[in-house]
C-alpha cells in the first residue's frame, strides 16, 4: 500500500496510526511541483495528495480524495472491527453527511487561508473569511451539543477528519476557544493514537501560513 500525504491531509496520518497500517509513503513536494509530474499524473489525474495506492499482490488499487480513502481503510483494516465505520445505514448517512460537510465546507474555508497565504505580501485575513470560518464551526460546535464526539457518543472517522481540520486552525492561530463543546472535544481527542503525529503536521503548516499573513485571527 503506497500513501501520499501532505502536511494538511493530516487525516491521513491517524489512519496510518489507528488502523495499524504499515504503507510505503513516498512523499511529494507540492511546492517543488512534484505531484505534476507524469508518474503521478498518469495515476491521479487531480494531481493531488492523498493517493492511496493499494496492490493486491496482482494489480494496483488506486484512490484518492482523502474521504474515500478514510471509508475505504475503514472497510478493509477492522482493527476495531466496525466501531470507527459502524454498519447501521442511518449511521453512516450521518458520517456521509458530516464527511461531506468538512470535505465541502469547513475544509474549503481553511483552504481559503491557505492560499490567502500563498496569495502576495502580507496578505490580510478578512471579516469575511473570520464569518465564513465562524458559521461553518457553529455547525460542529451544534453535533457536539450534548454528544461527546461528532456522531454521538461514540467516536467514528468523523472525528478523525475534523480533528485534522481544527488541529490545522488552530495552528493557524484560530482561538477555538470561542467554541466551548469544540473545546472540550479537542482536549478529548487528544488521547487517541496518531494525534501526535497529527498536530506535528499542522503546526509546520500553521507556522509557514502564520509567516506569510499580514495579521491574525485577533487582530
Ligand atoms: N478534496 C481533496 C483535496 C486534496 C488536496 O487539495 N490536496 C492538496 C494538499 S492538502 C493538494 O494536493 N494540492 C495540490 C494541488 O491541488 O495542485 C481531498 O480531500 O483529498
Amino acid at each position: 500500500m503506497d500513501i501520499n500525504p501532505h502536511i494538511s491531509t493530516l487525516d491521513f496520518k491517524f489512519l496510518i496510526t489507528i488502523f495499524f497500517i504499515h504503507p510505503q509513503i513516498k512523499q511529494l513536494n507540492l511546492l517543488a511541483g512534484e505531484h505534476r509530474r507524469s508518474e503521478f499524473t498518469k495515476i491521479n489525474p487531480r494531481c493531488c495528495v492523498p493517493t492511496l495506492v493499494d496492490n493486491d499482490g496482482h494489480n494496483d488499487f488506486i484512490l484518492w480524495e482523502s474521504k474515500a480513502i478514510m471509508i475505504y481503510l475503514a472497510e478493509k483494516c477492522q482493527r476495531f472491527g466496525h466501531s470507527l465505520y459502524p454498519k447501521c445505514i442511518k449511521t453512516r448517512a450521518v458520517i456521509h453527511q458530516r464527511l461531506f460537510h468538512d470535505a465541502s465546507e469547513l475544509y474549503v474555508r481553511i483552504l481559503d487561508i491557505a492560499n490567502l497565504a500563498f496569495s502576495g505580501v502580507n496578505p490580510m485575513i478578512t471579516v469575511q473569511h473570520k464569518e465564513n470560518l465562524k458559521k461553518a464551526l457553529q455547525i460542529l460546535e451544534s453535533f457536539l451539543e450534548g454528544h461527546d464526539y461528532m456522531t454521538g457518543n461514540s467516536i467514528t472517522i468523523c472525528d478523525f477528519a475534523y480533528f485534522a481540520s481544527v488541529c490545522t486552525l488552530v495552528h493557524f492561530g484560530y482561538a477555538i476557544s470561542k467554541f466551548p463543546c469544540i473545546s472540550q472535544w479537542y482536549q478529548r481527542m487528544k488521547k487517541y493514537e496518531g494525534i501526535k503525529e497529527c498536530d506535528e503536521g499542522a503546526q509546520e503548516f500553521g507556522e509557514m501560513i502564520k509567516g506569510k499573513l499580514g495579521n491574525s485571527f485577533n487582530d
